[in-house]
């Protein structure tokens, strides 16, 4: 992974040292001697992070915090503040300013790049999530980001806590008393067990189990796709250097020292819980634009690209079930009226009530397609003409039966003729398609409001 650092400091030494250290990672490395340095660079020179140091003689470091998270254009670059002593009220201060992570000097090398990498991998799928979500928008695909969710994620979560020294489970209880959906589990076996049985948003895994078996959970949490999705905080022992790295080198996201300060762990708590938030964001939009390729927005029912190629992939598999498979076409009568009378929003209307009914009386293995304006295909696996016929009647009822209701209240009186067939083996989808339709013609011949099977 490489990204531009912003190293903020006074101290021309400690630049330098930073420097050194991140450009042996590969890092590109942007320096800044002052905070008002700062504040520029963090606008010309659009890092993927700041270091920034506390105690500078022009602006202090929280100040600049405060300035860089209050303006648009660089509140999305994660900070880290480096505080001198090892001060808890400056870690307060500086997270009241808006920085989302911090460091005490000298820098331990582990935790500085360990810090480093999580918070650019954070940023890299921040930056993914906006890019998808501004042509997301723009496509009329994606929700606009939403505050209030965004805030529940962050005191609602699931969060399973996997330590065996009942001293620190209290301290770790009542550090993070404001979450709500807090579990203890003592062992690998019991954290195991409750990971294969529930999705969590953050787990916690301290690495003074006995046996190593904390390390062996980290593994275990990192094996598969499913599990790698959950963020894992492990509780390290100070100076067990050798199994932290040996922790981050398995994956896992993020560490706090033994016994934990409180503010640091609920930093890094909701660290890996915003990720988590963003993470599954992306998965949503993804998700949605995939199903905007074949769902009808109007209707919600599947539209005539994905109804092509299922009829496509069941002509491939005919022959695989005894039983036939029927299809059948249905086309709104006298639609157009309906549009002339009452407007397009009251035909929008008409043809969202008529989905949700065609919804409500088929099975869920059938598959109801909306194939153009006010024509809809639904096709009805091991099912019969005679019997699709059956059902047919019962749609025409069920939708000539009851009134329609379009905006303030008025109804309107809407029928449906449909024309039904049963699939040949191996037969084409067209010609099905084409003798549904010939089917559905004679229904419209012979007045409307009924359903003819084909000859
Ligand atoms: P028939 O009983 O013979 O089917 O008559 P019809 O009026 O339903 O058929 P026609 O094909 O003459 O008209 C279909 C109308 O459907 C024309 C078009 O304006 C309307 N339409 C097509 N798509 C939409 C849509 O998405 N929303 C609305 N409100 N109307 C649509
Ligand atoms: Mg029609």
């Amino acid at each position: 992974m490489t990204a531009k650092v912003l190293v903020v400091d006074d101290v021309h030494v400690i630049r330098k040292v930073l420097e050194a250290k991140l450009l042996a990672e590969f890092f590109e490395v942007v320096l800044a001697g002052s905070g008002q340095e700062a504040l520029e660079k963090a606008h010309s020179e659009s890092p993927d992070i700041i270091l920034l140091d506390v105690m500078m003689p022009d602006i202090d470091g929280f100040e600049v915090c405060r300035r860089l998270k209050a303006d648009p254009l660089t509140s999305h670059i994660p900070v880290v503040m480096i505080t001198g002593l090892d001060q808890p009220s400056d870690r307060v201060t500086g997270l009241e300013a808006g920085a989302d992570d911090f460091l005490t000097k000298p820098t331990n090398d582990v935790a500085l790049f360990a810090r480093v990498r999580n918070l650019v991998r954070l940023k890299t799928m921040f930056d993914e999530l906006r890019m998808r979500e501004v042509t997301g928008l723009s496509l009329g695909i994606a929700n606009h980001a939403d505050p209030a969710r965004e805030a529940a994620a962050l005191l609602n979560a699931s969060i399973l806590v996997v330590e065996d020294d009942p001293a620190m489970t209290e301290l770790i209880r009542s550090q993070l008393a404001y979450q709500t959906g807090l579990c203890f589990v003592t062992g690998d076996v019991e954290a195991k067990q409750a990971v294969r049985d529930n999705l969590w948003d953050l787990v916690i895994v301290s690495l003074t189990l006995p046996g190593q078996n904390g390390l062996r959970l980290c593994a275990h949490l990192r094996s598969s796709e499913r599990l790698r999705q959950v963020p894992v905080l492990v509780l390290s022992k100070v100076g067990d250097d050798r199994s932290l790295l040996r922790a981050l080198d398995l994956g896992v996201n993020d560490y706090v020292t033994k016994p934990p300060d409180r503010a640091e762990l609920q930093a890094r708590v909701n660290t890996q819980l915003r990720r988590k938030s963003f993470q599954d964001r992306l998965r949503e939009t993804m998700q949605m634009s995939v199903e905007m390729a074949v769902i009808d927005p109007l209707t919600g029912l599947y539209n005539r690209r994905y109804l092509e190629s299922h009829l496509a992939g069941r002509a491939n598999h005919d022959g695989a079930s005894p039983r036939p498979t029927a299809l059948m076409i249905l086309d709104l009568d006298h639609f157009k009226s309906i549009n002339d009378r009452f407007g397009h929003a009251a035909g929008d209307t008409v043809l969202k009530q008529f989905a949700h009914r065609i919804r409500l009386n088929i099975r869920g293995v059938d598959l109801a397609a909306r194939v153009g304006g006010e024509e809809f295909v639904i096709v009805l696996p091991e099912t019969s003409g005679m019997e699709a016929q059956m059902i047919a009647q019962r749609l025409v009822r069920v939708i000539g039966q009851e009134a329609f209701v379009i905006g303030d209240g008025r109804e309107l009186q809407v029928t449906v003729s449909i024309g039904v067939t049963e699939a040949r083996p191996g037969e084409a989808a067209e010609e099905v398609l084409q003798r549904a339709d010939a089917a559905l013609y004679r229904a419209k011949g012979d007045g409307r409001n009924r359903s003819e099977v084909a000859s």
